[in-house]
């Protein structure tokens, strides 16, 4: 039996980012994260006695050039080494960019293959095939460079590859998943895209995600992929490696009609989601849904509600929070009762659709937008329907906290 853990897109010592980080404890503990990762997966490499580590790219994070960055790598590629266990690395995007990995005196535990391509004989007939970049930009398929699969064995190919790409992001090293499968191997290890996918199984085509998130758009649990060999056929199953676990959560509070209501609603929903987590430490973005009778109470208290949220997280056990989004409606029988700031709501619902206002709001946040540097702008408001559609939500968002301080003082 031949046991591979397979990781990629490592991105060391890449800082991680989250509003979270004000939090001076939390900082404390994500800022090694990465690191941590790396560590939790050795010591999964070690306690399950892996014959060999397959690292599919991006280990180095492009912008990190510390020698510091270097020496904990290769304490943890010597761990390996002490243990016995081979070690199989191809260059990602990022690598190629960094020169720490140029300068890298590797142990002779770990296999590097280069942009030529290569094949090693692991063990009882399994081979490991593997081509890297040797620049950041490969806009080119490197299909052509992986020697053919060794007959009657068990053939793993390692490559960094965007796949048929996305709308918007560069191709690195293209290739479809139809053209993989026809290769004869029996497992691809992949790297690059940071989200987990498991693209086929026969032959497996695998790409096992990053091992360690690095803000909210990487949320959910994130692991390596642990492959088991036995009489040449493939059984592939996830170990856990991050340290700290983005996570979307959502939670209807229509039922909450008071505050100790919401308050146990909250503390409810954030045991529920500590009892999910793999990682030890969790990071927030909690989405507050449904018509709570107390609507406009609770918007109008948003900043007491996001103090209570954050107590609450770090009661149920190292979690912060990122943010609580308030994605909540006002209820029907409210809606409809007659009064001045109901009055108030009618008449800045009439406005909000008159040109004029439009018009005057249009060029303030025009105004706004031409004092932001030019990269988050262009992510803000890439057109002019994204301003009309931008526009449109911040005097919504005012309009509603007028409101909400209205009805709140009402009610
Ligand atoms: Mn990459």
């Amino acid at each position: 039996m031949i046991r591979i853990l397979h990781t990629a897109d490592v991105h060391l010592d890449a800082p991680l980012r989250s509003l979270a980080l004000r939090d001076e404890g939390l900082r404390a503990q994500v800022e090694a994260a990465t690191r941590g990762a790396l560590t939790r997966l050795v010591d999964t490499a070690l306690s399950e006695s892996v014959d060999a580590v397959l690292i599919a790219g991006d280990l180095f994070d492009g912008r990190e050039r510390s020698a510091r960055t270097a020496a904990f790598l290769l304490a943890e590629l010597d761990r390996l080494r002490v243990a016995g266990i081979r070690v199989f690395y191809i260059k990602g995007n990022h690598d190629a960019d960094n020169p720490v990995t140029g300068m890298l005196d590797l142990p002779d535990n770990v296999h590097l293959f280069g942009a030529r391509g290569g094949k090693v004989d692991l063990a009882e007939g399994v081979w490991i095939h593997g081509v890297g970049f040797e620049q950041r930009h490969v806009p080119e398929s490197l299909l052509s460079r992986f020697p053919d699969p060794v007959p009657g064995a068990v053939n793993i190919a390692m490559l960094h590859t965007s796949l048929a790409g996305a709308p918007g992001h560069d191709n690195y090293a293209p290739c479809r998943v139809s053209e993989l499968a026809g290769m004869g191997f029996d497992y691809w290890a992949l790297g690059h895209v940071h989200k987990r996918e498991v693209h086929a199984t026969d032959p497996w085509i695998v790409m096992p995600g990053c091992p360690q998130g690095r803000d909210i758009g990487e949320a959910g649990a994130k692991s390596a992929t642990l492959l088991t060999i036995e009489d040449s056929r493939i059984t592939v199953t996830q170990v856990p490696t991050a340290l700290v676990e983005f996570a979307q959560t959502a939670l209807d509070i229509s039922q909450a009609d008071s505050d100790d209501a919401l308050r146990a609603a909250l503390r409810a929903h954030l045991d529920a989601v500590r009892a999910g987590l793999d990682a030890p430490t969790g990071v927030l973005r909690v989405t507050l849904t449904g018509t709570p009778p107390r609507y406009w109470q609770i918007l109008r208290d948003r900043d007491v509600w996001q103090e209570t949220v954050v107590e609450l997280a770090a009661v149920a056990g190292d979690m912060w929070i990122d943010r609580l989004v308030f994605h909540l409606s006002p209820p029907e029988a409210r809606r409809d009762t007659p009064g001045a700031s109901e009055e108030l709501r009618r008449t800045m619902d009439e406005i909000a659709g008159e040109s004029g206002f439009r018009a005057a709001a249009r060029a303030e946040v025009a105004a706004v937008l031409e004092d932001l540097p030019p990269a988050l702008r262009a992510r803000l408001a890439p057109d002019d329907t994204a301003v009309e559609a931008l526009t449109d939500g911040l005097a919504q968002t005012g309009a509603a906290q007028v409101l909400a301080r209205l009805k709140g003082a009402e009610g």
